[in-house]
């Protein structure tokens, strides 16, 4: 495998790319006309050629400039120019060989995590085979004994590698059409970041504080929005390689929980849920029935929401920091105290550039929706359903349109609108609590 025949291999798939979906399922011996391709948002699907009946993919480990979200770089690893690297889509009963060209500056290896095969494939640098050194290349070659949704990630340094970015997703097909046809079928690769505000290399040493929390390393609004047809059945493949539990959160239909790393579960043991929890090193699949609407799909982890932030911060929710304020102005020009009434302000004041921020770090909240701000960032997207949708058609379709009469509104500005029912307030306590003070706050210059 030769620089040469990377190429063509990648003209090949652009070829591919043009032509009509259908075109590309007619290998009808492997089954591939029962299952939908998978979509990786804001990713890519590996091309393979295809040697005396085996698969073979050629993975690259190299460094890549990465962007997480508008202007937001950073000096990451990946595979073939991206992180997560592509994602390998193939079917139970194929054989593969898969090259890695190890472009890095130290050692690698690639773990196949989760797949059935002989021990001396797995990948574990040391133990099942010598580290990949700089400039080499090593192959791999198993049969798919299995189906389900998998991953793939270097078993050496692994601390700094992945950290980094280096990892991707391995999907297989069942040989057989699954019971319920699914229409579209998408998979996120869930990862966390220590990109320091104003550095441009992710820091390998953080063990729970991080800046960044993506979906196929990008973050909101950053993130392609998943389409899909009213009626249609969806499946979300969901994998974890951070260094945190994620629960997911769908809005809208519920979903079922119908696989995992171990497969598709029987039907027996489906749960209906509306938010699951994607462990360190797991995958989950999440399948629903798309209604029409615009429903955010995130992590439940408000902080996994955000973008990067300060966290060792003091609490200054109903902190009157007027006075503060202009203290720490003498020594920090352009300071500014927020956070007394709560943070929303915050990406007022980024959007209108008050707080320009360190170099290269994304706000804290972004994203604009049809009725304002979403003050969201990291893992977050949107599922975009409609009724008039092409069967093929991935494209971001708008904001949805809701029928007259179905929309949350304003009716009254009045604080003391109405005649709620209430507790009795407390007793007043002995001078613990400072007085009360009414909201309302006045934004600064
Ligand atoms: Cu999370």
């Amino acid at each position: 495998m030769n620089r040469r025949h990377f190429f063509l291999n990648t003209g090949a798939a652009t070829l591919a790319a043009a032509l009509p979906a259908a075109a590309l399922s007619q290998n009808a011996a492997t089954g591939e006309r029962k299952h939908p391709k998978v979509r990786t948002p804001n990713g890519w699907t590996m091309p393979h050629r295809l040697v005396d009946g085996v698969k073979v993919f050629h993975l690259v480990a190299e460094e890549i400039e990465h962007e997480f979200g508008p202007g937001t770089r950073a000096k990451c690893w990946g595979y073939n120019g991206s992180t997560p690297g592509p994602t390998i889509e193939v079917f139970e009963g194929d054989r593969v060989r898969i090259y890695l060209t190890n472009r890095l500056p130290e050692h690698t290896t690639i773990h196949w995590h989760g797949i059935n095969l002989p021990s001396g494939m797995d990948g574990v640098g040391g133990l099942t085979q010598p580290q990949i050194l700089p400039g080499e290349t090593y192959e791999y070659e198993f049969t798919l004994q299995q189906h389900g949704t998998h991953m793939y990630h270097p078993h050496a340094d692994e601390m700094v590698q992945m950290a980094v970015g280096m990892m991707g997703l391995f999907i297989i097909h069942p040989r057989e059409p699954e019971p319920e046809r699914i229409d579209r079928d998408y998979a996120i690769l869930l990862h966390n970041w220590a990109l320091h505000p104003g550095t441009w290399r992710p820091d390998p040493s953080v063990m729970t504080d991080f800046d960044l929390w993506t979906f196929n390393s990008r973050v909101f609004p950053a993130t392609e929005p998943l389409v899909a047809r009213s009626g249609e059945r969806v499946r979300i493949r969901v994998g974890n390689l951070s260094m945190h539990e994620h629960p997911i959160h769908l809005h809208g239909p519920r979903f079922w929980v119908t696989g995992g790393d171990g497969g598709r579960w029987p039907r027996a043991l489906w749960r209906s849920e509306v938010t699951e929890i994607v462990g360190v090193g797991q995958t989950r699949d999440l399948e629903f029935i798309a209604e029409p609407g615009d429903w955010a799909f995130h992590c439940h982890k408000s902080h996994h929401t955000m973008n990067a932030m300060g966290h060792e911060v003091p609490n200054t929710l109903g902190v009157d920091q007027s006075g503060v304020e202009a203290e720490i102005r003498k020594l920090l020009p352009g300071y500014m105290a927020m956070g007394e009434t709560g943070m929303a302000e915050h990406q007022v004041h980024t959007d209108m550039g008050h707080m320009p921020g360190p170099e290269n770090t994304l706000p804290m909240m972004m994203g604009k929706g049809p009725f304002g701000k979403l003050e969201m960032g990291g893992m977050f997207s949107v599922v975009k359903v409609r009724d008039d949708l092409g069967a093929d058609d991935y494209r971001d379709p708008g904001w949805y349109r809701h029928p007259p009469g179905t929309v949350a509104r304003r009716i009254s500005r009045d604080p003391q609108f109405g005649d709620p029912v209430r507790r009795e307030p407390l007793p007043p306590a002995k001078g613990t609590l400072p007085e009360a003070k009414p909201m309302g706050h006045e934004h600064h210059g």
